[in-house]
This record gives structure tokens, C-alpha cells and sequence, in this order.
């Protein structure tokens, strides 16, 4: 089908309050004249319908009897018509398996192959309407007594580790091992490093010599971490000197599991709906592209948060506004949704422009904003989750670390332009946001819902509004750029944002393909 066709289509439906199936469009772009075609559709459609479905235009197509309903023109085919709005060609929808095959016009036709019987999507660690935390003291006390003991639980089969307090008083000279919480990082008079580790029982201070090789990794070290170091303890146990540092890590073995069937998933983040600097035309060509043959595979698609621009996230921002309430930029947020093919399925979360919490882990939105998303009926979790697409474990979560991971880390460790390897330091610190106390609030639970407890298939993040993929121990690590052009405060600090690019990514090789709307 040309794009414009279904284009036209998409916008018609999308203008009158329609989110529509791509099947749908597929045969109302075919049927001999679509615009009467499409009136008879929307004529018939039940009154709470906000979907168009394959089904229902099928079924109105074909059971329209041109003698008696004559379309707008006045001239209806002729029933000789191949197409499948004749309904003859089109085999029976309720048929077991499903797909109907489209008769189309054009050997450029979408054959589409979309049998939602054959997907899976699951959700894990979505905390929405789970938050027991009141911000006392003692549940930030909980919060890290989980995050040690279960992160701890991945070192503490590789080392024999003792507890600060036995090992002070252990006797000097020897071998010893702890697994702890990275509680400060201060370089000496001497250049060497003295990390401190604390455990449930203590604390015990740790002397990274500046010549040995873990040196090195001492820079990529972030406070509240855990991590497990072995070493030899001074002559009067009061510090060990660090010979091994072992991080929670992805193991290098890890096989990625990938899905039976070639099917793809869009990862995307960063729409900012309400900012001036809104990409309106990239988003539109993004969601016609998806109705195109090219795009029949994406079945998926994920958004990992900003989905709006917000109100009050950062001084001056108001005067980038185009639409100043709140309320208003999710209302508009839905249009922009609508346009996206109805059978994609769409699981999101929010990040530091949505309204809900700041702090993390965020749960989902509250029911007003679900009831003003609902267009498109997406899964709404919260950040972060992990969604299992046909057996492909996602991760997603905004990003808001990264900012901190790029400022601590050394340039070549983690940087704007290459945001995936920032990505890296988070899964080998099995991780979405160590640091406590920066950028990034946290919001203490029961449980820290920030570890990554099970390793993903792969991760996907946003924030930073750059594009950038690659693997770490066969972890497909992606951070999707954005649909908003450079702000006035990106442009004082030199943020160039990849704006407009759709990551595509095969959920049966977890090969990455980037489309360019902009
Ligand atoms: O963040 C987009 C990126 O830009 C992210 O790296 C933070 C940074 N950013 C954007 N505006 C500001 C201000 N005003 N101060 C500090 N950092 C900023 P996003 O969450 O989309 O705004
Ligand atoms: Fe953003
Ligand atoms: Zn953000």
C-alpha cells in the first residue's frame, strides 16, 4: 500500500478520535474508494469504540451491498473488484490460526502477517500501587540492608568473605575477603585509594595501591555500589591492601534468549509532548511509517519515559512551552499515540518530565492520567520493569543515573556520546541507579526495586536524549535518543541530541536497525 494512502487514512481516523489496526488500514486503503469506505466504517462503529479494528472493517466491507448503500461518490464497485473490501477474496476471520490473508491491488501491499495469538508479554518488578515507603529513616536503612544482601548473594559464593567487625579482629598479615557496600571513595596523601566498605556489621577501610592494575577500576567505582574486594590485611588489622575487586556483573556466559518467530520491537524515549521543540512532523512520519509494509514486523513498541515535556522540571523551562498544562500535554500525548498502528502493542514508564514521583523507583500513572492515555490501551508500569516479549527480557528504565554514571566516570569509561557504555557500568554493578544522594532520588522501599536481580536480554534506557546500542556480555544495551530538538539549556551546555531515531530491534536475533525520521 502507498504510505500516502494509508497515511491519509491514519490522519482521518486519527482527526475524528480514532486509533486504528494496521489491517484495518491496509483494507480500507485498498477498498476502490476509501473515503466512502472509511464513512461507512466509522458510521458503524460501536459508540465507545476507540479502536478501528481489521474485524470490524472486514466485516462492514463486505457486508455493504452497493446496489443499496451507494458511497459517497455515487459510484461503488462493481462487485467484479478484487479487493478484499468485496469480502470475497478475504478468507474467514474467526478461522482457527487466525490470519486472514489481505487481498491487495499492488504487488507492493502489505501481506500482513499480525496474529496476536502468537505474542507474549509479560511484565516483572512493576511496583505500581506496591509503595510501603514513608521516608523514614529506618526504610532507608531496609532498602540497602536488601540491596546488600541480595547483590551480596552473587559474590558470596566466589570468596571467603568475613564481616567487617570479624575482620578487625582478625589477626594481621593474613588473607582476607568482604563483601560490602561501597560507603566512600578518598584518594591519600600518597595518590593511593582508601575505599571504604561497609556490611550490616561495620565498616572496614580498603587501600587500593595507585601501581597495582585494579587501580583502574577504582574510577569506575560509585558510592553505594556493592561490590566484594580480597586482600592482605596491615600488621594491626586496622585496613586490608586490595589484591582482587569483584563486581556483581553480568556472567560472561550469558546466552540472551531471543524469540521463535521474526518479530521486532521499537525502542523509543524522550517524546517531550507540550515543549516547542516537540519533533510533531518526525513523530507523524514515525507512526505512518510503522502502517507500512516495511514496518509489519514491529509489533512493539516500548517508551521509557518523558513521555510529555512537564511543567516546573528545570528553571526557565517554561518559557519552551507550547502547551502549559499539565493535563493538556497528556490529552495531546494520546493524539500523537493514536496515530501509532492499534494492534502495536505498547508498554511504557515515566521518567523525571512525567507526573508522578521523582523519585525512584517511579510507579506508573495514576488512573486521571491512565484514563487520558487510554487511546491506545498500553501497559503502564513503572521505572523501572522488565516486560518479556516472546521470551526476550527487557529492562527498562529512564535514565536519570546516567547523567551521574557520565559525570563520575572518565571520559573514555562513559560519555554523552556513547551512552550505551555508561549503560555497561550499571549491568556489571547489576544496578539501574547505585548512587544515593545526586542526581538520582530514591524513594526507599521494602525492597530495593532497582537491582537487577535476573540478568535481561537486554536494557533499555532513555534521559540523555542520545542514540546509542552495543553489547556487554551479550546484554544488548540501548539508549533511544529523543523527539525533541535541542533546548535552549541543551544548546548552553553543548548537548546535541539525536532527535527523531526509531531503534528497531529483531526480538529473534537482537540485531538493531535505526530508522530516521527526522
Ligand atoms: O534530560 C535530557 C538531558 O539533558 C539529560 O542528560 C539531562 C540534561 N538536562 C536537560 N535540561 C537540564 C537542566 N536544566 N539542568 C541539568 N540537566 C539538564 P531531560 O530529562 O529530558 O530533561
Ligand atoms: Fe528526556
Ligand atoms: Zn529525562
Amino acid at each position: 500500500m502507498p504510505l500516502e494512502a494509508s497515511a491519509r487514512i491514519v490522519s482521518e481516523l486519527t482527526s475524528r478520535g480514532y486509533n486504528a489496526e494496521r489491517e484495518a488500514v491496509t483494507h480500507l486503503a485498498s477498498a476502490d474508494d476509501p473515503q466512502a469506505a472509511l464513512e461507512r466504517v466509522i458510521e458503524t462503529l460501536p459508540e465507545d469504540a476507540l479502536v478501528v479494528r481489521s474485524d470490524h472493517v472486514r466485516t462492514t466491507l463486505s457486508a455493504s451491498d452497493p446496489t443499496s448503500k451507494p458511497g459517497a461518490g455515487g459510484s461503488e464497485p462493481d462487485g467484479e473488484d478484487p479487493s478484499a473490501s468485496t469480502g470475497a477474496t478475504v478468507s474467514d476471520p474467526t478461522a482457527i490460526g487466525g490470519y486472514s490473508p489481505v487481498e491487495t491491488k499492488g504487488s507492493t501491499d502489505a501481506e500482513r502477517s499480525v496474529d496476536p495469538a502468537l505474542r507474549s508479554l509479560e511484565i516483572d518488578g512493576d511496583m505500581t500501587g506496591q509503595s510501603t515507603g514513608t521516608g523514614e529513616y529506618s526504610d532507608f536503612v531496609a532498602v540497602f540492608r536488601d540491596r546488600l544482601e541480595r547483590l551480596g548473594a552473587k559474590l558470596r559464593s566466589r570468596i571467603n568473605h568475613r564481616p567487617a567487625t570479624a575482620i578487625q579482629k582478625m589477626p594481621g598479615g593474613g588473607e582476607v575477603a568482604m563483601v560490602g557496600l561501597v560507603n566512600d571513595i578518598r584518594s591519600t596523601a600518597s595518590g593511593h585509594w582508601l575505599i571504604e566498605l561497609e556490611d550490616a556489621t561495620g565498616t572496614f577501610p580498603w587501600l587500593v595501591m595507585k601501581d597495582r592494575e585494579y587501580a583502574d577500576l577504582v574510577e569506575e567505582l560509585l558510592c553505594d555500589e556493592v561490590l566484594a574486594m580480597e586482600g592482605t590485611l596491615a600488621d594491626d588489622s586496622g585496613i586490608a591492601f586490595v589484591d582482587s575487586m569483584y563486581f556483581p556483573d553480568i556472567p560472561r556466559t550469558h546466552e540472551p534468549s531471543t524469540a521463535d518467530r521474526h518479530v521486532q520491537a521499537a525502542l523509543i524515549s524522550d517524546v517531550h509532548v507540550g515543549s516547542q521543540e516537540f519533533m510533531h512532523d518526525a513523530w507523524n512520519r514515525f507512526a505512518d511509517w510503522l502502517h507500512t509494509e516495511q514496518a509489519q514486523h514491529v509489533e512493539y513498541l516500548l517508551i521509557a519515559g518523558d513521555m510529555v515535556e512537564g511543567v516546573g522540571i528545570y528553571p526557565d523551562q517554561d518559557e519552551e512551552l507550547d502547551i502549559v498544562d499539565i493535563y493538556d500535554q497528556y490529552e495531546a500525548f494520546n493524539e500523537y499515540l493514536k496515530r501509532v498502528p492499534g494492534d502495536i502493542e505498547i508498554v511504557m514508564i515515566p521518567g523525571n518530565h512525567d507526573a508522578v514521583r521523582l523519585a525512584e523507583p517511579q510507579p506508573g500513572f495514576d488512573e486521571e492520567l491512565r484514563g487520558i492515555m487510554s487511546a491506545h490501551d498500553p501497559r503502564i508500569v513503572s521505572n523501572p520493569s522488565t516486560v518479556t516479549l516472546e521470551g526476550v527480557s527487557i529492562l527498562m528504565y529512564h535514565g536519570v543515573s546516567l547523567d551521574e554514571v557520565i559525570a563520575e566516570l572518565p571520559e573514555e569509561k562513559a560519555s554523552y556520546e556513547e551512552p550505551h557504555k555508561a549503560m555497561y557500568h550499571l549491568l556489571k554493578k547489576r544496578h539501574v541507579a547505585p548512587q544515593f544522594g545526586g542526581h538520582t532520588r530514591l524513594a526507599p522501599e521494602e525492597q530495593d526495586y532497582l537491582i537487577m536481580e535476573d540478568v535481561p536480554d537486554i536494557f533499555h534506557t532513555g534521559h540523555v536524549h542520545k542514540l546509542g546500542f552495543g553489547k556487554y556480555h551479550n546484554v544488548l544495551a540501548i539508549n533511544s535518543g529523543c523527539w525533541q530538538s535541542q533546548t535552549d539549556f541543551q544548546k548552553s551546555v553543548n548537548i546535541d541530541p539525536d532527535a527523531g531515531y526509531a531503534p528497531i530491534v529483531d526480538l529473534d536475533t537482537l540485531d538493531v536497525t535505526v530508522q530516521k525520521f527526522s
